[in-house]
């Protein structure tokens, strides 16, 4: 019998790589889209057919986490076996900035969807097992290596509100006896990252410095330290999270960490540049509290899901790198020939 998965965030990173994911085990995949003045779905076009071809497994739904009649809507028409809430203001910085929209799409929207979830199990009878995107920012100021045991210390209002939405899942856990699971997911990156997410803005500015299409990046604390794996790996994932008998909580990492320096230095000498010669400190870009070191302990993943990651740092800077330099010839193409104006738009964020 065909599964249904409903996923929030599908037009993300994570929600892409989890939309193939699911396509290629299978499932009717539905996904809940904002409602954007220009088109949101570039990440998932490669996956989508028109609603009236027979074959079209992939369905999109306009919602909001900040709208839970809509969510419940979704939820009642679609009926999943599965719910994947992904969806989020996800950039810590900008959490900084727009702190009470964040608790509201990250921490509230959990809450309506879980609320949605509760009733309509309840009054229909069948599960929905329910995954919740939690996060390595959770452990904040708590030293690594961090695991499941390691206690909460959140240092944003991005982690704060996170965190809220974690032990709201575990709650509804145990109150009501929901299939609901946090996965506590280590910093993944790849081609498909948001371009002012650290490794990506680098990947980017250095492609392009590379083909003489910028001169400088300018980049805030390069001391930090984060566990960096491949989004693909970290999808499934969560996919054996929903697979098991009973729900639990996981780390997923790598159990390495780099700094931001590490992570700058081996893209800018896989393209034969000295990053040294390119790359400026602009206070700006740091934060008014600081994680400093994340480094994951995933044994009980490795043990209990039998998970473990593909892609180590080199081949994840390969990948996006080759990826970059690919859209930084194009681009220097179309500007050569005169039909776009160079793109200057993530230099400013
Ligand atoms: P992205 O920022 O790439 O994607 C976030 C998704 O959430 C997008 O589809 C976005 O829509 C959607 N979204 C944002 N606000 C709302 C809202 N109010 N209502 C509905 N949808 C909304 O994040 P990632 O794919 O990297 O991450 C996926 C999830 O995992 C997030 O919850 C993130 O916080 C969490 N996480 C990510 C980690 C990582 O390293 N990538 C690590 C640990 C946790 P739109 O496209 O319209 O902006
Ligand atoms: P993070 O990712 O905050 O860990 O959250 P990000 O790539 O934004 O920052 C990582 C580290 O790099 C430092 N840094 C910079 N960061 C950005 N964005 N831009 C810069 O110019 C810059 N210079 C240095 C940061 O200070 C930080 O220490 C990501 C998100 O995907 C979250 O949603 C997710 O929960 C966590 O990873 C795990």
């Amino acid at each position: 019998m065909t599964k249904r998965a409903l996923i929030t965030g599908i037009t993300g990173q994570d929600g892409s790589y989890l939309a193939e994911l699911l396509l290629s085990k299978g499932y009717e995949v539905h996904g809940i889209v904002r409602r954007a003045s220009v088109f949101n779905t570039d990440r998932i076009d490669h996956l989508y057919r028109d609603p009236h071809d027979p074959e079209a497994r992939m369905f999109l739904h306009y919602g909001d986490l900040a709208d839970g009649a809509g969510l419940r809507r979704v939820l009642q028409r679609v009926m999943p076996e599965e719910v994947y809430n992904l969806g989020a203001q996800s950039h810590v910085k900008v959490s900084f900035e727009q702190p009470e929209y964040t608790a509201d799409a990250d921490a509230l929207g959990t809450l309506r969807l879980l609320e949605a979830i509760r009733d309509t199990q309840e009054a229909s009878g069948q599960t929905i097992k329910f995954y919740q995107a939690g996060t390595s920012e959770m452990f904040g100021a708590a030293p690594p290596p961090q695991s499941e045991s390691t206690p909460f210390y959140p240092r944003s209002p991005y982690a704060a509100a996170k965190v809220y939405a974690y032990w709201a899942t575990v709650n509804y856990r145990e109150a009501y006896g929901l299939f609901a699971a946090n996965g506590i997911l280590f910093n993944h990156e790849s081609e498909r990252r948001g371009e002012t997410f650290v490794t990506r803005k680098i990947t980017r500015a250095a492609t392009r410095i590379k083909l003489g299409l910028q001169e400088k990046l300018y980049l805030g604390n390069l001391d930090a330290r984060r566990d960096w794996g491949h989004a693909e790996d970290y999808v499934e994932a969560m996919w054996l999270m929903l697979q098991r008998d009973e729900p639990e909580d996981f780390v997923i990492a790598t159990g390495k960490s780099y700094t931001v320096r590490e992570f700058a230095e081996k893209v800018f000498s896989y393209l034969d540049l000295e990053w040294e010669r390119h790359v400026e400190i602009d206070p700006r870009y740091f934060r008014p509290t600081e994680v400093e070191a994340l480094q994951g302990d995933s044994l009980k993943a490795r043990e209990k899901l039998g998970w473990e990651p593909r892609v180590d740092i080199d081949e994840l800077v390969r990948r996006m790198v080759e990826c970059d330099l690919e859209l930084a010839r194009q681009e220097k193409t179309l500007t050569e020939a005169g039909h776009i104006v160079a793109f200057r738009g993530a230099a400013a964020l």
